[in-house]
């Protein structure tokens, strides 16, 4: 490498090292605080089956088949060359049909009922801004769910322009299960002094009973999905916002 320009030296050849090499900051005593990596431990039975049936199966059958394709081409007999005058060369083997793929039909895998657990919390976001940046909402949002809020101009003692809207919701707000699964739900309530909810089945019947949550407190519910569909997990106090769903795939 040249040198660099008059009074200065490059950088390969004072083995510097290069801008963008990072270096890591270590101040002392924290590595112990440190979040220790995760080390995942042997897969279990259901994980192993999941693994097989979404990522090995069908991705192998189709590099199978595509492999089984291209043998059969490449091996697809070839008349022979012209021998020697008066001769024919040999023609060559048929090359082998590709293998048919199993399970591919529908595009699906295997899957069977099980249990499901998930952990459901209950939020309320809230956004704020002031009039001299963006006007108000025409429409007071507050009138167009039971889960909206609306503080219009002067709730703000800080700022008499400011004007804020805010949205409860289950968080997450979507969740997967198969037919027959037993369906675990444990509640948190971060926002909100009370929220009736239950669960309510495709067919609209109740799948859960109701049960009043209160702010600060773990609830549980169970139930099983006897039907592929939509569950929706309900606030009867935010509706219709306030509203998860468990989406109940058929086996
Ligand atoms: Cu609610």
């Amino acid at each position: 490498m040249s040198a660099g320009p008059a009074g200065t030296t490059s950088r390969a050849s004072a083995g510097a090292p290069p801008v963008h090499q990072r270096t890591l900051r270590e101040e002392p005593g924290a590595a112990t605080q440190r979040r220790p990596r995760h080390v995942p431990g042997p897969p279990g039975p259901k994980y192993i089956r999941k693994v097989v049936n979404m990522r090995s199966r069908i991705p192998w059958l189709i590099v199978s088949a595509l492999a089984a394709g291209l043998i059969a081409v490449a091996c697809a007999g070839d008349d022979g060359a012209a021998g020697p005058a008066g001769a024919t060369g040999p023609t060559g083997a048929a090359g082998a049909a590709g293998a048919a793929g199993a399970d591919g039909a529908d595009g699906g895998f295997a899957a069977s009922a099980g249990a499901k657990h998930f952990y459901v919390t209950g939020v309320e976001w809230k956004g704020t801004t002031s009039s001299d940046k963006l006007a108000p909402p025409s429409v007071d949002p507050s009138g167009l769910s039971d889960g909206y809020g609306f503080n219009p101009e002067g709730f703000d003692s800080g700022n008499a322009l400011n004007w804020r809207v805010a949205s409860y919701v289950w968080t997450p707000g979507s969740m997967v299960a198969y037919e027959g699964d037993k369906i675990d739900l444990t509640f948190f309530i971060i926002n909100g002094n009370e929220h009736t909810t239950w669960v309510e089945a495709p067919d609209g019947s109740d799948a859960t009973g109701e049960v009043e949550m209160n702010r600060g407190r773990e609830y549980e519910m169970s139930f099983t999905a006897t039907e592929a569909g939509t569950y929706r997990l309900i606030c009867n106090n935010h509706e219709p916002s306030m509203t998860a769903y468990i989406q109940v795939l058929p086996l």
